[in-house]
């Protein structure tokens, strides 16, 4: 049985968010079961953990005494249990792995460096000055991407994959930053699927049961 790391509390402003979203989401559609080892505060930071989690993050994931963190990694471990995730076929199957390494690489730490100055230092007076370019460079790269979906359902043509699931909660991170309907769109479709909704509300069920 697969186990993955989440968090027993976060703040409210967190939940639906945690990164354990994009594994629960994977191992929906991937139709595997699993449990949740919750993380009591202060736990990311034992031995035990940071053997797991180098950073003491979420999500890990453990199956057979194997471990694996990055939740990039994770559900492409995942994917390869899944065709709706990673196509069999080599090249559509490249292509998702490259929009999924776009959503880590190009997108999130844009859409992360804007969020975390709402988020974390919004009442700061050197986060007040940065935000603007800050917003202005993460619109530019929605922008592109909003160019490169075009008025394709999914990022590469007709199928949803891997790199759209990433992509979509990457997107979700912060939505006023999205200025396109057609990304907004995107999102709203991706997040319909019912993998997302189980994952979701199993999510957001743990933190019900902890408080
Ligand atoms: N690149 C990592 C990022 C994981 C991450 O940022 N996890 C957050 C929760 S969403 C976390 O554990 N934060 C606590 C910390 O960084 O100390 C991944 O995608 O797995």
């Amino acid at each position: 049985m697969i186990t993955i790391s989440a968090f027993r509390w976060v703040p409210p402003v967190a939940r639906g968010q945690v990164r354990d979203l994009r594994v629960r989401w994977a191992l929906e559609e991937a139709g595997l079961e699993y449990r949740t080892r919750l993380l009591e505060q202060g736990d990311q930071d034992k031995p035990e953990y940071r053997a797991l989690q180098p950073f003491g993050q979420v999500p890990v994931l453990e199956e057979d005494g194997e471990v694996l963190f990055e939740s990039g990694a994770i559900v492409l471990y995942i994917g390869e249990r899944s065709e709706t995730l990673l196509p069999r076929a080599p090249r559509a199957r490249a292509r998702a792995v490259q929009w999924l390494l776009a959503a880590l690489n190009s997108i999130e730490p844009h859409v992360m460096n804007a969020a975390l100055l709402d988020f974390a230092y919004a009442d700061q007076e050197w986060a007040k000055l940065r935000k603007p370019s800050a917003v202005e460079f993460a619109r530019r790269r929605l922008r592109s991407l909003a160019a490169a979906l075009g008025d394709k359902p999914y990022l590469d043509g007709e199928r949803f994959s891997a790199g759209d699931l990433m992509m979509a909660t990457v997107l979700r991170i912060k939505p006023d930053l999205i200025e396109d309907a057609r990304l907004n769109d995107y999102v709203a479709r991706c997040t319909a699927r019912p993998a997302f909704q189980r994952a979701l509300a199993a999510q957001l069920g743990d933190f019900r049961d902890a408080a």
